[in-house]
């Protein structure tokens, strides 16, 4: 849970996240008797801190699919990130994965940790592939394919352009959003939406993880593989790597910003996205991600702490986001308000501050013309900014109580 001090600095982030707390408590409890359901279930929640529990609250067919499409990819991700297997060995193991979950005896030893759990016990995965319904496997088969071939094509290639970050993102992430867009089709809630929207909803994700990510993939030992287009930094460094030292710290922030102003342009298209889906647990599946994305490309923004450490949205925040994201107005509010502390960052001596405004601007015009932020005044970051009544509530708590011990003390004297 958040540390005692961020919880006394923030104290409307207790209820979210102790409700959190139970929320993910209920959620292992929750695990199938079957072996190898059990299997998935459990290893969903050790991989993925964060899809884990919205995965966890889709109707149960739905889930059972979104789960083993989340499995069958983090296992074809497990093998394209380890970099001690030879291109040899894993080019072909790429292109071949969308038949190899088909094949209860296959599995491939690689990675570490709990992936190395989830490779090598991967037969529980195909066997609850094998039980999925026959949309729900044509959608993973075919992404799985065309994944495996892109990561394939990118493992001898550098990400050059804007145009290869594009394409890439694309791979990875863009072809979740087609594939969990069919995956909704398939399970007879949701219309299917249009591929270039389903790919935007990957791209904003999967940039913003590579931008927090920086240190953490400069830094990998032995070899790292790095995503930020030489395109956009060579405008700023010689080498990707002199972006974290410290006498390069002013064009290392430049930077940064004219990655999260690129990654700003896909807003958009997810605002469209999200606005067009009809049930509620499928929407929240969807707007949780994105609220964190926008928030943490607003934490980011001109922050060198990105070359420094880790920039991450504090756990109560998260909690908060969970807990109050239900419509499309919490949305649009969330997208506004993070715009807002994006905004006064912008610094008039950065080279895409123009741009960068302009983007900011038309995600907040694209959330007003929703015409439902009057309405309501703020989402999350109001209670950011002021004493919460919670505070006063506690403040009282407190006084009640040194005030019992005091008259207590004196009536026993
Ligand atoms: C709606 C809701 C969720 C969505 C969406 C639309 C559209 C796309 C995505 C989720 C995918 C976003 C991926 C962002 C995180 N990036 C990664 O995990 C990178 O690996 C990419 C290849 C494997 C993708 C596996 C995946 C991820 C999320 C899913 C999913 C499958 C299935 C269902 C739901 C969500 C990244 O991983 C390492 C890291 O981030 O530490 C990498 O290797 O680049
Ligand atoms: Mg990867």
């Amino acid at each position: 849970m958040g540390s005692l001090a961020a919880v006394l600095r923030h104290p409307d982030d207790l209820y979210p996240l102790l409700k959190l707390k139970m929320a993910s408590r209920q959620a292992e409890k929750q695990i199938p008797p079957e072996p190898h359901w059990a299997f998935c279930y459990s290893m969903l929640h050790k991989v993925s801190r964060s899809f884990a529990l919205v995965i966890q609250q889709l109707g149960t067919d739905l889930r059972n699919a979104v789960c083993i499409f989340y499995l069958v990819l983090r296992a074809l991700d497990t093998v394209e990130d380890d970099t001690s297997i030879p291109t040899d060995v894993k080019v072909p193991i790429l292109i071949a994965f969308h038949r190899h979950v088909y094949d209860r005896e296959w599995h491939f030893s690689c990675g570490t940790k709990e992936y190395k759990v989830l490779m090598d016990q991967f037969h529980h995965v195909s066997t609850a592939f094998l039980e999925l319904g026959k949309g729900y496997q044509d959608a993973i088969e075919d992404i799985t394919k065309r994944m495996g071939a892109g990561m394939a094509k990118f493992i001898c290639k550098e990400v050059e352009s804007i145009d290869d970050y594009d394409e890439y993102c694309y791979y990875v992430a863009g072809l979740v959003g087609l594939g969990l867009s069919k995956l909704f089709y398939a399970s007879g809630t949701e219309d299917l939406a249009p591929d270039s929207l389903s790919n935007s909803m990957g791209l904003f994700l999967q940039k913003t993880n590579i931008i927090r990510d920086y240190l953490e993939d400069i830094n990998e030992i032995p070899k790292c593989r790095m995503f930020w287009p030489r395109e956009i930094w060579s405008k700023y460094v010689n080498k990707l790597e002199d972006l974290k030292y410290e006498e390069n710290s002013d064009k290392a922030v430049q930077c940064l910003n004219d990655m999260v102003t690129n990654a700003l342009m896909h807003v958009e298209d997810c605002l469209k996205y999200m606005s067009a889906l009809r049930d509620h647990a499928i929407f929240r599946f969807c707007a949780i991600p994105q609220i964190m994305a926008i928030g943490t490309l607003a934490l980011c923004y001109n922050n060198i702490e990105v070359f420094r450490g880790v920039v991450k949205m504090r756990r109560g925040l998260t909690a908060k986001v969970i807990d109050r994201t239900n419509n499309m107005t919490d949305v649009y509010l969330a997208f506004y308000d993070f715009s807002n502390i994006l905004k006064p960052k912008i610094n008039k001596n950065d080279p895409n501050a123009t741009k960068t405004l302009s983007r900011v601007e038309a995600i907040q015009k694209a959330c007003m013309d929703s015409g439902v932020l009057n309405k309501r005044k703020s989402y999350i970051i109001q209670s950011e900014l002021r004493y919460s009544s919670t505070m006063i509530v506690i403040f009282f708590i407190i006084l009640a109580i040194i005030f019992s011990y005091l008259s207590s003390t004196r009536a026993s004297k």
